[in-house]
């Protein structure tokens, strides 16, 4: 044989019996209590070896920071009709939870949070507008499903809003259930999944009723606040942000039903892991930042003296988690310093003290109840 083997390393391999350990039943009639150790030496033979070669990456990998980065700016989906969440002002200036998760993700890109260019998109059109690569990532109330994630070729990061679908009408129809609506019209928007559940419900409970269905969120409003259908359906978080700009906001209740879990969050294109990872990693760091009691005013604070090693690795001073993921290792302290941690962009736009105020709830941190949760920076 001329093949050049190396003795690299004998195997001992010690196993230890501890008889009446571990539920091992000790012979009755045994009398011995010691333990019998038995060691077995195993020489095992090897090729002096190469070191093992790096997974290599599937096509795909890499292409869509490498473009973003070669672009300057990264172009995000959004909602320009929902107050809170994306909404474009008279300035022509977006805002809105949604929104600041693109500026969160051009500051770990970047270091700068101003490095995005927002592209309005309906419901209709944003899954072609991500396939088609018009955008890198759609951040735009969008619920995470199988055929989304399967047939539609995308990939949902981590949930941002835990969400459910609602039912609005004029509190003078005197409407509190979904049988109240028996033989009504309901607004409803296109290429969502509020009209799929819509039908779904009404068939369970057997509610006849006739869609009314439209193309954005301010046709479907507008015929809802002409009285062209008699309630509007939408995840509650669009109906809370919606009923804001209603005339007059008091005259309209959002019924105490829960359709269905609406699961809203960033998605991005499948084939490109690094790019999952990136966008995925930048909603930790948002919550983890929460988690750890990092807030934009104090992070240099926090980043000068770290009080603990995940959040020396999180803000970049130990390790490189930044470079594993293909940014630099102050990605996160960006994140947080540019735009704040999870809590900041929430109360931001949807907080008490703005006009779309919704209670945390669900969204809560899992320590205070709710279903946030950041796996471990290390
Ligand atoms: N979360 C649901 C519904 C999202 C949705 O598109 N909601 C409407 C009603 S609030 C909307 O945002 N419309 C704004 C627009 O089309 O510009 C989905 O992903 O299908």
């Amino acid at each position: 044989m001329n093949r050049k083997t190396t003795t690299l390393f004998a195997l001992m391999v010690v196993i230890a019996l501890v008889l009446g350990a571990c539920g091992s039943p000790t012979p009755a009639d045994s009398g011995d209590t010691a333990p019998i150790v038995e060691t077995v030496v195993v020489t095992v033979e090897v090729p002096a070896a190469a070191p093992a070669p790096l997974p290599v990456p599937p096509a795909g990998y890499g292409v869509t920071l490498a473009t973003v980065l070669e672009r300057g700016v990264l172009i995000c989906g959004v909602n320009s009709q929902v107050p809170g969440f994306g909404y474009i002002g008279a300035d022509g200036s977006f805002s809105g939870f949604d929104v600041d998760y693109c500026r969160a993700l051009a500051a770990a890109i970047f270091g700068d949070s101003t490095k995005v260019e927002f592209r309005a998109v309906t419901a209709a059109e944003r899954f072609t507008a991500l396939q088609s690569g018009e955008i890198d990532v759609l951040s735009r109330n969008t619920t995470w499903s199988t055929v989304r994630d399967t047939e539609l070729g995308g990939n949902f990061v981590h949930t941002t809003f835990y969400d459910g679908q609602g039912m609005m009408v004029p509190t003078s129809l005197g409407a509190t259930t979904l049988a109240d609506l028996e033989g009504g019209t309901i607004c409803v928007q296109t290429g969502t999944t509020t009209e799929l559940n819509l039908a779904d419900v009404m068939a369970a409970e057997g509610i006849s009723y006739t869609p009314a269905v439209f193309e954005d969120a301010d046709s479907t409003f507008a015929a809802y606040a002409e009285g062209r259908c008699d309630a509007v359906t939408t995840d509650k978080s669009g109906l809370i942000s919606r009923r804001t700009v209603l005339a007059n906001p008091a005259e309209h209740v959002i019924m105490d039903v829960t359709m269905s879990k609406e699961p809203l969050g960033p998605m991005v294109r499948h084939g490109d892991d690094q790019w999952f990872d990136i966008a995925q990693w930048t909603v930790f760091a948002l919550i983890s930042a929460e988690e750890f009691g990092i807030t934009s005013a104090n992070v240099a604070d926090a980043k000068a003296a770290p009080a603990s090693p995940e959040v020396s690795r999180l803000l970049g001073n130990e390790g490189d988690l930044g470079l594993k993921l293909g940014l630099s290792n102050d990605w996160a302290y960006n994140i947080i310093a540019q735009v704040g941690n999870y809590a900041e962009v929430y109360n931001r736009n949807l907080g008490p003290d703005t006009p779309t105020y919704i209670p945390r709830g669900l969204n809560s941190l899992y320590t205070d109840g709710g279903l946030l949760y950041a796996p471990p920076f290390r």
